[in-house]
């Protein structure tokens, strides 16, 4: 396991509404969406990647809150090392997430999760994150 990626992501919430980022590259994943995040480098615990990510990505100020989920391997490139995602419920501490490495964001509410094209890695958290968009 010691060449294992770890990717972490936040499922960031307010307002009853969850945080969707569509991304912009490589170009084989531009226009899909994803919890933003990234890889955790090394040294680094998870959630302060998660922090360092979400104010690269989105210029604001998260903290993590829970870990949801079970961490879920997925397919990077042929030939890469295998990568696991990590994913935490985050609130917005500070600033107004916008677009600064993404192509758009939006709010959607439990409804609407499901409409959107996501990498296929954070499909399996959105029930979860659902869920606690519904009270439960
Ligand atoms: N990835 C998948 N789901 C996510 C995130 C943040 C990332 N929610 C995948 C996409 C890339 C790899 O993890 O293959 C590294 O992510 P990034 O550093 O390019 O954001
Ligand atoms: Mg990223």
């Amino acid at each position: 396991m010691t060449d294992t990626v770890i990717v972490v992501a936040g499922a960031i919430v307010r307002d009853g509404s969850l945080l969707a980022a569509q991304r912009a590259e490589p170009a084989q994943m531009r226009g899909r969406w994803e919890l933003p995040g990234g890889k955790v480098d090394p040294g680094e615990t998870d959630e302060a990647a998660l922090v360092r990510e979400c104010r690269e990505e989105l210029g604001a100020d998260v903290r993590p809150l829970a870990r949801i989920g079970t961490e879920a391997p997925f397919p990077q490139r042929v030939g890469a090392p295998p990568a696991v995602l990590r994913v935490w419920l985050c609130e917005v501490l500070d600033g107004e997430p916008a677009a600064l490495e993404h192509l758009a964001l939006r709010w959607l509410g439990p409804e609407a999760i499901d409409g959107l094209d996501w990498l296929p890695a954070d499909r399996p958290f959105l029930g979860e994150i659902r869920r606690h968009l519904n009270g439960g």
